[in-house]
């Protein structure tokens, strides 16, 4: 069976294990009411500051969850992971060729059970992640409508992640993809940084993320959390 253990997400925190986060801004975030913390960075990620952040965060009972894209950063005891693969990768090493490298290597030592793929959609052509994973980023709206039906009808992937990171999309193309679905849980994330934001995402995906913010305005950064959940209260409504 494919785990489920983010499907009822809708809001999540994005800690960057290389980025500095003091114990005080930790505590608020992990006791703000969010849904999840998920660990995970384009750059700088290393085994040894993963198991000092995932420590930090164990001290809370928020679920906490590693978003695994180096096999040399596969620290055990998190409460779930996500196998990113970039659908819009500009060569396949991105989309599949360290996949299987890691699978070959460490496949035998993944909880399994734990486990989800998730495709990735680049669409910030000056990112991080654009520029490590050479994505072609700058989509018309039927490009990645096409993509995310590759992903959730041919593939059946379980997590489809419209990624924005660091600049905030556009939701008319958000709401367009998540309308082409049939299956795929949909993840947001880029550029969240005030409530009226947070809210306009979380009308359009099932879950939002939050990244930046928490290092620039960690005020601003705990507001997402309640502009979410009265989002989905307003909306009446559970994906
Ligand atoms: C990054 O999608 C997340 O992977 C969040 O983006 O840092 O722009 O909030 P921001």
């Amino acid at each position: 069976m494919i785990p489920s253990f983010y499907a009822h997400w809708r809001h999540v925190f994005k800690l960057d294990p290389e980025r500095e986060i003091s114990d005080e801004a930790l505590d608020r975030l992990c006791l703000s009411g969010t849904d999840a913390i998920l660990v995970g960075g384009s750059s700088g990620v290393t085994f040894d500051n993963t198991v000092d952040l995932l420590s930090r965060i164990r001290r809370y009972e928020v679920p906490c969850a590693l978003e695994l894209s180096d096999a040399s950063c596969g620290v055990p005891g998190f409460d779930g992971y996500f196998i990113p693969s970039v659908l819009n990768a500009g060569t396949a090493e991105w989309l599949i060729g360290r996949h299987a490298a890691a699978l070959a290597d460490f496949g035998h030592l993944l909880p399994w059970e734990d486990v989800v793929g998730e495709a990735y959609l680049v669409l910030n052509p000056d990112s991080t992640v654009a520029r490590v994973t050479g994505a072609k980023a700058d989509l018309t709206f039927a490009q990645a409508v096409a993509y995310a039906q590759v992903a959730d009808r041919l593939w059946n992937v379980p997590v489809l992640y419209l990624e924005y990171s660091g600049t905030f999309g556009d939701m008319t193309l958000v709401a367009r993809v998540r309308d082409s679905l049939r299956q795929a849980h949909l993840i947001y994330g880029g550029g969240i940084d005030s409530p009226a934001r947070a809210r306009a995402a979380a009308e359009v995906a099932n879950t939002v993320v939050v990244g930046n913010v928490i290092y620039t305005n960690l005020e601003s950064a705990l507001a997402t959390v309640s502009a979410v959940n009265d989002t989905i209260k307003e909306q009446g409504h559970v994906f």
